[in-house]
């Protein structure tokens, strides 16, 4: 039987319509400023920040709020490297043969390949896991409903908390991911989502000058 959760007062202090156009302009604003960076260096991040983010992304919804999700963080040098290695033998597969033309011909004007240093660079890498189905106390199989989409609103989280943090982070999907379900030594009940180094870019890093889709081409009001 699942327990009863009390249904408490939902307060939060009202904010005028002007305001409100204020607010969610300056956020977007702010938003827009995030970038995915591929150059990172190697200057440390305290733990408590990378702690505080990923606090902030399981403050997510998710299905029946199972919040079903595991963030693994490393910071240990071996374990990155046994990491890097991994991502490159299976992104030299990608990049050689694995991947399509057109999908290589897309890729082409963000200038990635199979290397990856900046798994080895980055203070942290979080892995972000999906939990298929939960193991209660007595070793049982507990349902989780809509993993795919709560975990992506989770990742989406992290990546707003890591940027208002003033961090970079890369969403890496070395495919296929398998390999850090072996290497940090996951149960079968996780399966591996993203691979997200977060740290600092370098002094000369560089993004592509990307210009983002205008209102009318991603939105419809009827
Ligand atoms: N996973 C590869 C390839 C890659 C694919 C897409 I779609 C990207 O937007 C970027 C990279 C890699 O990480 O290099």
């Amino acid at each position: 039987m699942q327990k009863e959760i009390p249904f408490i007062p939902y307060t939060r202090p009202t904010v005028s319509p002007e305001e409100m156009i204020v607010q969610s302009q300056t956020y977007y604003e702010w938003m827009d400023k995030r970038r995915t960076v591929r150059h990172f260096s190697d200057q440390k991040v305290p733990k408590e920040v990378i702690e505080n983010i990923i606090l902030t992304a399981s403050t997510a919804p998710s299905g029946a709020h199972k919040q079903p999700w595991t963030f693994c963080v490393i910071g240990n040098p071996e374990l990155k490297s046994q990491i890097r290695k991994a991502a490159e033998k299976e992104e030299y597969t990608n990049y050689h043969g694995r991947m399509s033309d057109e999908w290589l011909e897309d890729l082409r004007p963000f200038a990635t390949d199979w290397n990856k240093p900046f798994l080895e660079t980055a203070p942290w890498l979080i892995v972000l896991f999906r939990k298929i189905y939960d193991i209660d106390k007595e070793g049982g199989k507990k349902n989780n409903y809509y993993v795919q989409e709560s975990v992506g609103i989770a990742a989406g989280f992290l990546l707003a908390a890591i940027h208002n943090a003033g961090l970079i982070a890369l969403t890496h999907t070395p495919s296929p991911l398998n390999f850090l379900h072996k290497i940090l030594e996951r149960p079968n009940n996780e399966k591996p989502f993203l691979l997200i180094p977060v740290g600092y870019p370098t002094q000369d890093a560089q993004v592509p000058d990307l210009k983002r889709k205008s209102l009318d081409e991603i939105a419809v009001f009827y």
